[in-house]
């Protein structure tokens, strides 16, 4: 009938986008969180949101993202485990006419014109910022520092550990001694915080603990505790997230200081997607997060009871 056609010959309204959202794994509670408050953002605003989970690997979210073009999605979400590899698939997207919005992590400068926008924090002013609390709380005392990376090839990882070296360099008193891998995961981050521990007197010459996130930081604390140390008052610690189980750790005086990340990437994202289908709007090249530090001084159990059951 008639109404069929009319209906038919409208524009997209957002109650039909899909979008494919190739997310990393679950690594960190944060992770969790992201995919969690994602799908809830889909859902507010009626998008179908596809989400497939890459288990750490690169080879599946290149496949993700095949099979989201294959699929014809309206546009493609990528968290991007590691920087660097993305030039010839993005591609694909690209000639297929699907945009593509990073979320949380960044891709080489090559790839800048095969992305629509990039949703992230400032991940080189994280680390500056976890830098900045350790010099200002160690005052010019001298301070061994023990650093957790993240995951190796992940922008964060790289930017995290950027930030705070630029920070160490302007203060002498301040010296990474040891820095490692722990993958994002409170596993590892305990794993290698028990190799620090012993590699460094029983921890007797670490001053303070730097981890590119919370959940290395938790795994750390554990370590810390069945060595004999008491973390948060013999080793300073700080990390980036926020999330709930730090302020807990905090609360109880084991940890120190926190970078807050929103877990909500996709409620920007799926704004920018929208507008850009409805109405053709370009979004700005980068849409950035908040970084707020966070010490025992902001009422940690109150933020603790606050986030929790916010899709961590
Ligand atoms: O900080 C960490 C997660 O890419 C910003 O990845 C994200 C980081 C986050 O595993 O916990």
């Amino acid at each position: 009938t008639a109404l069929v056609a009319i209906t038919l010959s409208l524009p997209a309204t957002a109650a039909e986008l899909t979008v494919g959202f190739s997310q990393i794994g679950s690594e960190s509670g944060w992770r969790a969180a992201e995919t969690s408050v994602s799908k809830s953002e889909a859902a507010k605003r009626k998008v179908t949101l596809k989400i497939a989970d890459a288990q750490q690997k690169q080879e599946n979210q290149i496949k993700a993202i095949r099979s989201f073009i294959a699929q014809g999605v309206d546009a493609i979400f990528l968290a991007p485990v590691v920087s660097s590899g993305w030039d010839a698939v993005l591609k694909e997207a690209k000639e297929a006419k699907i945009p593509v919005v990073l979320l949380d992590r960044d891709i080489d400068p090559s790839g800048k014109e095969l992305y629509l926008t990039a949703v992230t924090s400032d991940s080189v002013h994280e680390g500056a910022v976890a830098g900045e609390w350790l010099a200002k709380t160690v005052g010019g005392k001298a301070c061994n520092v023990v650093e957790l990376q993240g995951t190796v090839g992940a922008s964060v990882a790289t930017n995290r550990k950027k930030g705070f070296d630029s920070v160490v360099a302007k203060n002498a008193n301040l010296k990474v001694v040891r820095s490692q891998t722990g993958d994002f995961t409170r596993a590892k981050g305990k794993e290698v915080m028990e190799s620090f521990i012993k590699a460094e007197g029983g921890g007797k010459t670490i001053c303070a603990v730097y981890a590119h996130n919370d959940d290395m930081m938790v795994g750390a604390i554990q370590a810390m505790k069945e060595a004999g140390l008491k973390p948060g008052k013999d080793i300073l610690t700080v990390s980036i997230d926020a999330v709930p189980d730090i302020f807990k750790a905090i609360a109880a005086g084991e940890a120190n200081a926190t970078v807050e990340l929103t877990p909500n990437m996709a409620g920007p994202a799926l704004d920018a997607i929208m507008a850009y289908k409805a109405k053709g709007t370009v979004p700005p090249k980068w849409i950035q997060t908040e970084s707020k530090l966070y010490t025992a001084a902001d009422d940690p159990q109150k933020i603790y009871d606050s986030k929790k059951g916010l899709g961590y």
